[in-house]
């Protein structure tokens, strides 16, 4: 008798400026990969055209910056966008989802950085998401200095990498406050060099891998 392939698993990875979620995003690919787990790898705000053109109007340092509001809109569009071309399919075919930041990303930078409600954060969550959540969530917690300083000498600093350091304390209050007491959350110190924090990693992910088919 076939096996039933289950819905694939939806994994986050979430934290500062600077802290390693693209290294380690390539580290779980070579993961899934050797371990013949089909996956699609994305991100936020972007993974389809529409959400990568609102990424581009959200990140641009040209022109006015837009109001909260508008900011909070044009992320939760984009979420909408995302989840209905890519991560609701790939899940519902048995396709894991790796997405580089999703909604805790929203409660740390618009909720707990710009002091936006985060009751309405809540509701465009409830509208848009429609009860989808994680099922995993990776935290790499890093000190924003340490985090700006890393980004700084990869690329040119983008919209919000300019924000001063008392924003990036706050979205780190933000993300370690969501985590706290939340099993979906697994927090790793983003400190350690990169071979440890891709042992954590294996370690985090192996229970996971377990149980699937991967035929
Ligand atoms: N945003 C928002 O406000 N609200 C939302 O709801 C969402 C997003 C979804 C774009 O995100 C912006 O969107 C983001 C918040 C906002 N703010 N900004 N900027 P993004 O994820 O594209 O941007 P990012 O956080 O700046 O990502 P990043 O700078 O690419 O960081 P990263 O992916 O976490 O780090 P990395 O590229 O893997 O590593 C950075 C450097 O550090 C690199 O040179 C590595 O080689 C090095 N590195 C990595 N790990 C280590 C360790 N362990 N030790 C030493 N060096 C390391």
């Amino acid at each position: 008798m076939a096996t039933l392939r289950s819905e694939g698993k939806f994994i986050t990875l979430e934290g500062g400026e600077g802290a390693g979620k693209s290294t380690s995003r390539e580290f779980i690919v070579e993961l899934l990969d050797a371990r013949n787990i089909p996956f699609v790898q994305t991100r936020e705000p972007g993974g389809t055209a529409l959400s990568e053109a609102l990424r581009s109007l959200l990140l641009t340092k040209e022109g006015p910056a837009p109001s909260v509001e508008a900011e909070l809109l044009m992320i939760f569009a984009a979420r909408a966008q995302h989840l209905h071309e890519i991560i609701e399919p790939a899940l519902a075919e048995g396709t894991w989802v790796l997405c580089d930041r999703f909604t805790d990303a929203t409660y740390a930078y618009q909720g707990f950085g710009r002091g936006y409600n985060l009751s309405a954060i809540e509701l465009l969550e409830q509208m848009v998401q429609k009860g989808r959540h994680p099922d995993l969530t990776l935290l790499f917690d890093l000190d924003p200095g340490i985090g700006i300083e890393r980004a700084r000498k990869r690329a040119e600093l983008d919209r919000f990498e300019e924000e001063e350091l008392a924003f990036f304390e706050r979205v780190r209050d933000g993300y370690l406050t969501r985590a706290k007491g939340n099993p979906r959350f697994v927090v790793i110190d983003a400190a350690q060099p990169v071979n440890v924090v891709q042992r954590a990693l294996q370690k985090t992910l192996e229970p996971y891998f377990g149980s699937e088919f991967h035929g």
